[in-house]
This record gives structure tokens, C-alpha cells and sequence, in this order.
């Protein structure tokens, strides 16, 4: 590291890569970014020339192979994250790697194998909603037992619309996935089943586009898991999960921010979009990522955690295609991902 600050190569420079460009730039301190990627060059470079001392790259490797690149974060589509971070491992780099970690079970758990051959973890997953205040606030009265157990936990997760090009399938890979890692999280369980029922699509659906869908997980403790996805609800970008226990519930997401009266109504406004809705805890775990980075360590979501969530939404586009109820397959857990991850 340079004076102590952590040079970050950003690999994707899409929604996501380049926001987390402009957060590293602005809000994060202790890093700096010293590359971006994409395999678009033009992209690249536009987004390298905002920051002082940032290069352009089209290839993750030759970016990675930089002397001022000391850790990574991969912000391409899902396809290309495992390449990715298979080349990190070989160098040894620290990587936040955006969620899914790989878009399928097979090559996660083969992402998870490779770390576990380096012997040492390397890489944090973006499940970003663990760095979310409520959320943790809702992990934190479910771990305090008030609530007793918790029986039912119930998730709305809506998008105000999709980009071209977005399948049924990635509504599972792409947007539950986020669910499968919270449930897991707030829960301590493993998910062993995925049931996911279709009502008739919304008019606004595109065309072979099956939204919205309710999606049941059970999980290893005998909870049951619902999750409304719905992404192309039109209006705005809602996350909510609600926390059904013995003796009490508590919601999260509820996201009401500055109420308003005006012109004979109240109300206040509607997040559009997950960059706006979740940036505090976008802050919060790229700052993590690098102050954990710094101090020689790794912390949050693990390529495990990554892959257990890879493992049920393959279940879940099974149970999606046939209408039924799919069993979740997990690997056996390797010795490195044994320790009690709290973050
Ligand atoms: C997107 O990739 C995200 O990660 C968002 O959090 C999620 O709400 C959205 O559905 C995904 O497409």
C-alpha cells in the first residue's frame, strides 16, 4: 500500500461499479482508486478521467497485475465474477465481490474450493443489506431472544422496473438472492426447500417476464420464508422484511424518511432506486471492506455465504420451471467458513 491507502481496482464499471468509483472517490477514507475496468474502453476511461491517478483497463488481469492495486472489487455482471476472482486468488488480493457471487451452485462452491485451497479467506460478498441500519437492528432484537423464536419472516422486495434483457431467472439469481442471504443471516438456518408460485403476470410485465412471484423458502429450524418479488411494480424500490416471532413481530425497510403535508395531502417519497435506497449501507460495507482490507483482515458475508445463496436459487429457478417444491443441495461446509461470522 501506498502511504497506507489501499489501491482498488474496480472491475465493471456498470450501475453499480461505477457508483462504488464515485463512493471510493468521495466517501470511503483509506483507499483510493487505481483502476477501473471494462471491457468496454471508452467506458473505462470516461469513468477513470473523474478521479486523479486512476488508469483504464479493458482486461480484470492487467488491472489486477498493477504495482498500485492492492485489493479488488468486482462489479461485473455475475458471469464473469468467477474468472475474476480465480485471477484475485492467484495474487492473493482482497475482493469485494457484488452479489451473486457466481450465477450458478457449480462454480460458486468452485469459487469457494479455490479459496479454501489458499488456506486464508479473501473475499467478502455484497450482500449490502447486513450493512443496512435497520436490518441490523432487526438482527440484533432477533438475537436478543425477546421475540422468542422466530416463526415466519415475511419479505417484499419490488423494483420499480427491469432493465432490458431481465428473465425470470434473474429475478431468482439476481434479486432473491438477496433474500436467501438475509434469511440465512437473520436466522442462523440453512434454506432446505424453495416452493415459487406464479400468479397471472402484471400488464406491465415484458414479455415472457413472470412478475410478480412469491417465493417460500423452510428453512433447517422449521421457519417458513415468504418473499413478494415484484420488479416491475412501477412505482418506486420497497425492501421490507417483517420478523414473525413467539412473542412479538418487527419490520424492517419501512423506509419512511421525511413526512410531508402538502396540497391537501401527506405522504413523503418513494426511493427509486437500490443505489438510493441502500446507499448508507453501501458506505458502510465498502468502508468495512476496507478498513477490515487494511488491518490484514477479512469480515461480512463470506464466498460460503455466497455460495449457500447460489445453492438455493438454483433451487428456486428449478421450483420456478416446475411448479413444485425443490430441496436445496449444500456441499459440506469447509473448516474456513466454521467461524461464527457476526457482521
Ligand atoms: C439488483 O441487482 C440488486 O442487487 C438489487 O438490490 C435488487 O433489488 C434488484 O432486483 C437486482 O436486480
Amino acid at each position: 500500500m501506498r502511504d497506507g491507502t489501499l489501491g482498488v481496482a474496480v472491475i465493471g464499471t456498470g450501475r453499480m461499479g461505477s457508483d462504488h468509483v464515485r463512493r471510493i472517490d468521495e466517501v470511503i477514507s483509506g483507499a483510493r482508486v487505481a483502476a477501473v475496468v471494462d471491457l468496454d474502453g471508452e467506458r473505462a476511461k470516461g469513468v477513470a478521467a473523474l478521479v486523479d491517478g486512476c488508469a483504464a483497463y479493458t482486461d480484470p488481469a492487467a488491472a489486477m497485475a498493477a504495482d498500485d492495486v492492492d485489493a479488488v472489487i468486482i462489479a461485473s455482471p455475475g458471469p464473469a465474477h468467477e474468472a475474476a476472482l480465480l485471477e484475485a486468488f492467484a495474487r492473493d488480493l482482497p475482493v469485494l465481490c457484488e452479489k451473486p457471487l457466481t450465477p450458478d451452485a457449480a462454480s460458486a462452491l468452485r469459487v469457494v474450493e479455490a479459496e479454501t485451497r489458499l488456506g486464508h479467506r479473501r473475499v467478502q460478498v455484497g450482500f449490502m443489506r447486513r450493512f443496512d441500519a435497520e436490518f441490523g437492528q432487526l438482527k440484533a432484537v432477533l438475537d436478543g431472544g425477546g421475540l422468542g423464536r422466530t416463526l415466519m419472516l415475511h419479505c417484499t422486495h419490488r423494483n420499480a422496473s427491469t432493465p432490458p434483457g431481465f428473465t425470470s431467472r434473474m429475478t431468482i439469481n439476481d434479486s432473491v438472492v438477496h433474500e436467501a442471504d438475509v434469511t440465512r443471516w437473520l436466522l442462523g438456518q440453512e434454506i432446505t426447500a424453495v416452493t415459487v408460485l406464479r400468479p397471472a403476470p402484471s400488464a406491465a410485465a415484458p414479455e415472457g417476464l413472470s412478475d410478480p412471484q412469491l417465493v417460500l423458502f423452510e428453512t433447517s429450524g422449521g421457519a417458513v420464508v415468504d418473499v413478494e418479488i415484484f420488479v416491475n411494480c412501477g412505482f418506486g424500490y420497497q425492501v421490507r422484511c417483517e420478523a414473525v416471532g413467539e412473542h412479538g413481530t418487527a419490520r424492517a425497510g419501512d423506509a419512511h424518511g421525511l413526512y410531508v403535508n402538502a396540497a391537501g395531502r401527506w405522504g413523503g417519497e418513494i426511493a427509486q432506486d437500490y443505489v438510493v435506497r441502500f446507499k448508507d449501507a453501501y458506505d458502510r460495507e465498502v468502508q468495512a471492506w476496507v478498513d477490515a482490507t487494511r488491518r490484514g483482515g477479512v469480515i461480512g458475508p463470506s464466498a460460503w455465504d455466497g455460495y449457500a445463496a447460489a445453492a438455493v436459487c438454483e433451487a428456486g429457478v428449478r421450483a420456478q420451471e416446475s411448479g413444485g417444491r425443490t430441496a436445496v443441495t449444500l456441499a459440506e461446509r469447509p473448516d474456513l467458513y466454521r467461524a461464527a461470522d457476526r457482521s
